[in-house]
């Protein structure tokens, strides 16, 4: 048996903080004509696909902040994007800050995944769990990350959805480098995680991992791949943008945890996978049988008895 899917991987090169929403839009619909064109049925944008990445800068001006998110989605600079790619039959994963007003009037800023089916159906809204960097700016940096200033965990952790003839979920960008993200999803049957992603490849707090930004970038992917039975997709925001260089390479990995495809370049750059379902269950059935192999019992164990305390120094 056989659950084929054509997904596609529509990396962007950098976003000028100048850039206004219909210039991006237009490049994520040449993106998506030419993934009709390859016959692609899913199509995944990076993490915040629609600005620069904002949270280089330290934004006190409100005004100037918020203008980087979205009050709604669609939006009117938004809906050309969900109109084609429903009059193209094509789902897909847009990255996008997202400016939350809840039933008490109360607002939150979450780092956001929306997931549309081929009909335009919305399924599902991803918040990105783990937020990284610093909330307060720190002037030892050659430019910051304040991530943890504009934006909040999301409340609902990592679900999953049945779309596209599978069982489908999300994460994004520093998500991925967490096992708990893809074995929470593991545990509700996931068969694909989507992922977008902003890197920089110069890491302040400790440099010598910059040469190891694509090597950590796969492995973390691959291996969730892999210890969970099922497909990923990470798709960058890569380039110099705003004269910050962000890591490439978006891939499909496939629960084999190998890669079967990724780009060459590092700017806006579609790759495309036909990616069987069902190939997750050589591995959900074999060697990462959940319900026959694992012992969670022992993990119970080995934390009444350790708990988060090391043992004491010799
Ligand atoms: N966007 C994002 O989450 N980026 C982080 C950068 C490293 S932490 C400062 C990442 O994990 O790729």
């Amino acid at each position: 048996m056989s659950r084929n899917l054509k997904l596609g991987a529509a990396q962007l090169g950098p976003i000028a903080r100048e850039d206004t929403r219909k210039d991006v839009v237009e490049r994520l619909l040449n993106l998506l004509a030419e993934a009709g064109d390859r016959g692609v049925e899913l199509l995944v944008y990076p993490e915040l696909a629609l600005t620069t990445f904002f949270p280089r800068w330290y934004l006190e001006d409100e005004e100037e902040m918020l203008s980087f998110f979205e009050k709604e989605m669609p939006s009117d600079d938004t809906q050309p994007l969900f109109d084609e790619a429903a009059r193209l039959g094509i789902g897909f994963c847009l990255g996008y800050a997202e400016l939350h007003t809840d039933s008490d009037g109360v607002t939150h800023r979450y780092n956001t995944q929306m997931l549309v089916e081929r009909d335009g159906s919305v399924v599902a809204k991803f918040r990105k769990v783990h937020i990284p960097g610093h909330a307060e700016v720190q002037g030892w940096r050659p430019f910051q990350h304040l991530e943890r200033y504009y934006f909040e965990p999301g409340p609902d952790g990592f679900g999953v959805w049945r779309a596209f003839g599978g069982i489908m979920g999300m994460a994004i960008c520093n998500d991925r480098r967490w096992s708990e993200t893809y074995r929470v999803m593991g545990l509700q049957g996931v068969e694909l995680i989507m992922i977008g992603y902003n890197t920089p490849s110069f890491y302040a707090p400790d440099p010598q991992q910059n040469a190891l930004q694509n090597f950590h970038n796969h492995v973390v992917m691959q291996a969730g791949a892999y210890q969970n039975g099922c497909w990923v997709v990470g798709v960058a925001k890569g380039g110099i943008e705003e004269g910050i260089d962000h890591i490439a390479q978006s891939v499909i990995i496939a629960p084999s945890g190998q890669i079967v495809a990724q780009t060459i370049t590092t700017g806006d750059e579609l790759v495309v996978a036909n990616i069987d379902l069902d190939f997750c269950s050589f591995y959900k059935d074999t060697v990462f049988k959940f319900d026959l192999y694992r012992v969670p019992e022992h993990y119970r164990l080995i934390s009444q008895t350790r708990g988060v305390i090391l043992p004491p120094e010799e």
